[in-house]
This record gives C-alpha cells, structure tokens and sequence, in this order.
C-alpha cells in the first residue's frame, strides 16, 4: 500500500500579474520549488504519480453556489484589467486570464489537434497550455478528489496532492485569500456522497483560519473540523470573531468545529505537537473518523512571512505520523499555503516522508509549551469539554475569560524591513541548514524493521517488508551480562538475549530503525533488564523503557538523567521518581487513550529520547490494537528507533501487528471508544502535576494565566 502524489504542471499557469504586494507570495515557484525538492530527495521517485484531472462542475457544486461557478467560467472571457477590478471585491485574491502569454512559445505547432477541449470564448488554440485561474482552480479540487479515489478505492494508503490556488478560504459564492474553489471541503463531501463515508476529520494545520471549511460544515456532525491559526485576539488576518476557540459549531453540528486560535507569534514544535496530543488527538480518536483530509499548509512553519511561527520542518512528519494512527492510516494531504520556499520544500518533503512510513527525525529544540500555546488550548478544551466524553474525564476545566493576558515576554509579529524580521530570516535559515545536516548525519537506516523470533516457523507471520534477523551475539558475550542465578541461564532464553543484543546493536549503529523480538515467557523481565543496561553501555544516550506488565525495574538504574522507566499495569513503584513512574493498565479504550496521550507521549516526547524500549510482560493485559498503537506512537519520540520485546507465547497476531506498526503501517482501530473508568482518570490526575514540574509536554495549562483568569 502506497503514498499517491497528484499533481499536474498546469497549476503553475496562473501567477498574478499586477501590482499587489499582498497576493505576489501565491507564486507558481511554491510547486515547481517543492516538487524539485521531493525529487532531489528521492521521495517523488517513491510515490504512485498521478497527474490532476480538473473537477467537474457538477462536483464543484458539492460546495459551491452554480451562481459562483458560472460567474469563475464567465472569467475566462476576460482580459487582464477586467479580472483585476473583478478580484478587487475580493479579499486577498487575484485572477488569471486564460491566455498571458502574447506569443505562441516557439516549441508548439498548431497543426491537426484531436483533442476535445470546449470551445473557449477567446478561442484558445488546443495547443497552448491553459492559464485560467478557472482551470488552475478546478485542476487544484480535482487533484483532491482524485487523491481521495485513490485512498478510499485502496489504490494507495495515503497520499499528498500538491496544487494551486488553494482552498480553505474560499466559501459557497466567494473566493478570499487566494482561494478560488475549496478543495478540502469539495473531497470532504465527495468522499460521504460516493463512498459513503460517514465519518471525516479534517485537519487544518495552516496556520490561517480555514473559515471557508468552517461555514461549510459548521451544522455537520459528519465532519469534524479542527483548525490551529494565528489570532493574536483578532488583530490577525481575517479577523473573525469566529476564528475564537468559543466558536464550536451549530445545531447538530455542535462540537464538530474545533478551533484552536495562537494568540502570540513565535510557536515551535513543542506547541503543534501539545495541540495534538492535549486538543486534537482525543477529539479524533473520539470521533473514530473514516478518513483524514489534512489542509496542509505550510505557512504554519519556520521562516514564512506569513505565519511568523518557529515549527520545524521535521514537526510536519510527526504531526503527520500522530494522523496516521487514525482511520487505518487513510491520511490525504492537499497543500493551502506556505510562502517561505525553502521551509515549504522541506516541510512537503517531511510530510511525505511521513506518510512513505519512513521515521521521523527528532524534534529539535527544548520541548517545553509556551504559556500563550498552554492558554489557548486550555481555552479550547474548555469551550469543547461540554461536547466530548475524553475531554471529561479529567475533571472540568476551568473556564478562561477571553482575553487574558499571559504576563510573560513574548516575540510580538515583525514588520518586514525591521532588523528583527532580518533576524527572524536568519534564524529560520539557520534551522534549515541544521535539518539538511541532520538529515545527512542520520540518514534513514536501511533497514526499516529486523525481528527475531524463537519459534523457527514465525518467520511466515511477518509482514511484507520485515526483515527476519538471524543473527546474534555470541553466547557467552551475552551471558557475561545476565545477573547470576537468573533465569537467563535457560539455553533457550540465552539464545533469544543473544538476538535481542544484536537487534539492540543493529539499531544503535544505524543499520536498522526498529526491531522485535520475542523472548521466552520466564525470561522476560530479565532480558528486559540486560536490554536497558546494555542500551545504556553501547551509545544510548537517554533510554526511555515503556514495560506493560509485571516487569521490574532494575534496581541498579540510578535518576542520572539518562534513562526512564515507565511501567504500565504492574507493580506500583515503591520509590517514584521523575524517572520512575508506575501507572495502573487502563480499563477502557478511553481510559487508554487518556494514558497514551495524555501520559506516555508527553512524557516520551519531554525525556527526548534516543532510544525506546517496549516491553509486553506475560500477561501484560493490553489488547492487541492497544499494544500496537502503544508502539505506533513511541516511533515518534525516539526518531524511530523503537525496540519492542514480547512474550513468545502472546498471541502470533501480536507479534505480526507490533512488526507491521514499527514498519510504518497503521495500527488497528482499538474498536468502539469507552469512557474512561473513574480510577483510569484518578492515577492520571495524581501523577500529572507531580511529573508536571520537570516533563513540560505534560502541561496543560500555565499557574499564572490561571490566576489571572
Ligand atoms: N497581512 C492561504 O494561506 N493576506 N491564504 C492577509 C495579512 C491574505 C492566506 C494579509 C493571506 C491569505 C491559503
Ligand atoms: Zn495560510
């Protein structure tokens, strides 16, 4: 199952062709810039290429009025200075005419043409490329629908189309800022009319409100919404009133608009990635959504004028990673904005690394919330808390009064021209150049997944692509590090630690991503305890041990720093730490999920690992979708070097799922969502605000807005 890439050169036609200093960014060098870059990076050679159809105007009208289609066809009878004055009673939009070229390019010849374009009111020969924003915009919702075909008819897995103009401003009868057709919202209502689909995501990571999407399904509960955008309090483009995190939707649609407004300038990775985990995530696995159609704009990124956020190429890949574990991975991604061509490329290239299942690289920078980022989403887990049972179950959250001020010095937005906007350039330059070397200092290890498994036949049970690995340490290499009178003196469990060490050495060298193996059900605890040590000795820098299961600590980690142990379901710490931390098994799915995302990842993506030790204990109580999206969502953390022990006598099915999660695939629906038991819900409410102080992803919310309010 692959990665589809629509596109179609046609969208680069349209540029704008007067003066207006606030629509030249939308320039045809945003596509051909990042297709080049995801051909340099041998990404495009990767995906299924499919070129765009235009949509039909039947399937524009899915969203559009006919008055505004006719009125957009009626544009291709107009010269240059008519569909000037006609863009002007538009925000922010410019128009193309068919034809700008004054001369035929000398490659062409009319000659006899067989083609059945419709006759044009200008008479456009058949043999010239056509201009039109007409055309370019109906190419750009074609693109996604047919990306949307792709997926849902199981062509591919996932895809990205790249297009122009973009979509999620524009509205029923309007075009505004620089959206003509709303492409999103148009694939959005395709997919329920012609698969049936019932339930949609979409997710707006640009970082302007996606209004048009808002307007367009705010009465739908069929489709939720949910949008991050620069606010700053409404001074911000378009400044809505609705743009506000109080904004939730309308009559039955109530709860499926989600919008998350940033109110200062300046938000990183660790911000995208909290919205994620704290607001977005449990809404959607809440929602359990059919499909995720990703408005994938990049202004949300380093360096762009627009947004002036810090984000990192590589968050896309995360942020992207973290949609993948929803809808069986059926994840479609169609470009809005992004105008800083250098962080667009790299962005595009890292979400489509992402969705070709490679590992993400780590998030760069201290991943500590700003206390602006914290108010906003503690404002619209709040507005939302009414309309969604996980965001319930951890006790209400208290409402803030629009408007706070978070007394804390924050970068406010940079007029162009000003040294500090020079700096901003720099800076964003610099992380650019940092991610390129990141990216030739850690190259993608050849081989994505190794497994070693002890029953000799297992090898059948392992996913496509999964390497089977053979080898091993020698024996008494791996009994000199086993505690004396251990279990490990079994032959059998020696033999399974011999691979697991060279699994472990495969992935600390870089030959290997991730790995799976199994061990002999007595040994479990004490290969769990050479693994960590030996991680520790052999270059791991910090170790994170996530241990499902009666599975012990071993007594002789110290809190250096370098490693923590997070035990789920087993015996309860008799000395907790910041670095050891137990936790009850969750009951539900709810409950789960809560623990998930609301525990271990914040906590994994604080600690930044550089290695991630999974272990599933005998009888460690997960259930097999739940052990697998455990580990799904670990790859993320950790750059993808995750190494996930089981039992051998847990299910066959266990270790086939953890192989196929580790290797890029989407884990299995966890089935209907259950809230989460009042004791699920206490352990977490204990724990959080004591690890709160040193693990900052797992804030929520900041002490001084608080008082504020
Ligand atoms: N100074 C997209 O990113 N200009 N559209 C706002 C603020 C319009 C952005 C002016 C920005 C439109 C798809
Ligand atoms: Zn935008």
């Amino acid at each position: 199952m692959g990665t589809a890439l629509v596109y179609h050169e046609d969208m680069t036609a349209a540029r704008l062709l007067w003066d207006d200093p606030e629509c030249e960014i939308e320039c045809p060098e945003r596509l051909t810039t990042a297709l080049e870059c995801l051909q340099q990076q041998g990404l495009e050679q990767r995906c299924l290429r499919l070129a765009a159809r235009e949509a039909s105007e039947a399937e524009l009208g899915l969203v559009h009025s006919p008055e505004y289609v006719a009125l957009l066809r009626g544009t291709q009878a107009l010269g240059t200075r008519e569909l000037q004055a006609l863009s002007k009673q538009y925000d922010a939009v410019y128009l193309h005419p068919v034809r700008a070229l004054a001369d035929p390019p000398p490659s062409h010849t009319s000659g006899t043409c067989a083609c059945s374009r419709p006759a044009l009111p200008c008479a456009v020969p058949c043999w010239l490329p056509l201009q039109s924003t007409f055309h370019c915009a109906r190419l750009a919702a074609g693109a996604a629908l047919q990306l949307v075909d792709a997926v849902l008819t199981g062509a591919v897995r996932n895809g990205l189309a790249l297009v122009r103009p973009p979509g999620h401003h524009s509205q029923r009868a309007t075009a505004n800022g620089f959206c003509v057709f709303n492409n999103v919202a148009i694939a959005a209502k395709h997919a329920q009319q012609q698969h049936g689909l019932r339930r949609v995501l979409i997710v707006d990571w640009d970082v302007h409100h996606g209004q048009g999407i808002q307007y367009i399904f705010e009465d739908d509960p069929s489709v939720l919404y949910f949008s991050w955008h620069r606010y700053e309090h409404g001074h911000f483009w378009p400044h809505l009133r609705e743009s506000d995190a109080d904004a939730v939707g309308r009559g039955r649609g109530l709860g499926f608009t989600v919008n998350l407004p940033w109110n200062q300038v300046g938000m990183g990775n660790a911000d995208y990635v909290a919205a994620f985990l704290h607001v977005l995530l449990p809404l959607a696995f809440e929602f359990d959504p059919e499909l995720v159609l990703v408005s994938a704009g990049f202004d949300s990124a380093i360096g762009d004028p627009e947004g002036q956020m810090l984000a990192t190429p590589e968050c896309f890949a995360h942020l992207t990673q973290l949609l993948q574990m929803l809808a069986g991975g059926r994840v479609c991604a169609v470009l809005e904005g992004g105008y800083h061509l250098e962080s667009l490329s790299q962005s595009v290239c890292m979400t489509v690394r992402a969705l070709l299942g490679d590992p993400a690289l780590p998030l760069s920078g201290p991943m500590e919330p700003q206390g602006s980022a914290l108010e906003s989403l503690q404002r619209v887990r709040a507005a939302q808390a009414p309309h969604w049972v996980s965001l319930q179950q951890q006790g209400a959250a208290p409402v803030l009064s629009p408007g706070t001020p978070c007394p804390e010095g924050r970068p406010s937005p940079l007029p162009p021209g000003e040294p500090e906007f020079k700096a901003a350039v720099t800076q964003a330059a610099d992380a650019l150049s940092v991610l390129l070397e990141q990216l030739h200092l850690h190259p993608t290890p050849p081989i994505r997944v190794a497994a070693a498994l002890t029953v000799p036949d297992a090898g059948r049970a392992l996913p496509l692509g999964v390497l089977c690995e053979e080898g091993s340490l020698p024996r008494e290499e791996a009994q000199a590090w086993a505690r004396p009178r251990e279990t490990l003196a079994q032959d059998e469990a020696l033999a399974a630690l011999g691979k697991v060490l060279y699994l472990l050495d495969r992935i600390l060298d870089g030959q290997v991503s991730s790995g799976m193996a199994a061990t002999p059900a007595p040994a479990a605890a004490a290969t769990l305890d050479v693994a960590v040590r030996y991680g520790l000795s052999h270059g791991a820098q910090r170790l994170l041990c996530v241990a499902v299961g009666q599975l012990d600590r071993p007594p002789d980690l110290t809190d250096d720093g370098r490693n923590l142990w997070l035990n789920i379901g087993g015996k309860e710490a008799t000395a907790p730490s910041m670095f050891h931390v137990s936790v009850p098994l969750p009951v539900t799915t709810g409950g789960f999920l809560s623990c998930a995302l609301a525990l271990v990842l914040p906590l994994a993506y604080s600690f930044q690992p550089d290695l991630v030790l999974v272990a599933l204990g005998l009888a460690h109580g997960l259930r097999d979708p739940q052990a697998a999206l455990l580990a799904a969502l670990l790859r993320g953390p950790a750059g993808g070097r995750v190494l996930a022990l089981v039992d051998e006598e847990s299910t066959p099915q266990l270790a086939t799922v953890l192989a196929s999660v580790l290797n890029g695939e989407a884990p299995p629906s966890l089935g209907p969502f259950s809230m989460a038991t009042p004791e699920d819900t206490q352990a977490l409410m204990y724990l959080r605000p004591r690890l709160e102080p040193r693990w900052k992803m797992l804030q929520r919310l900041l002490e001084c807005c608080d008082l504020a309010a």
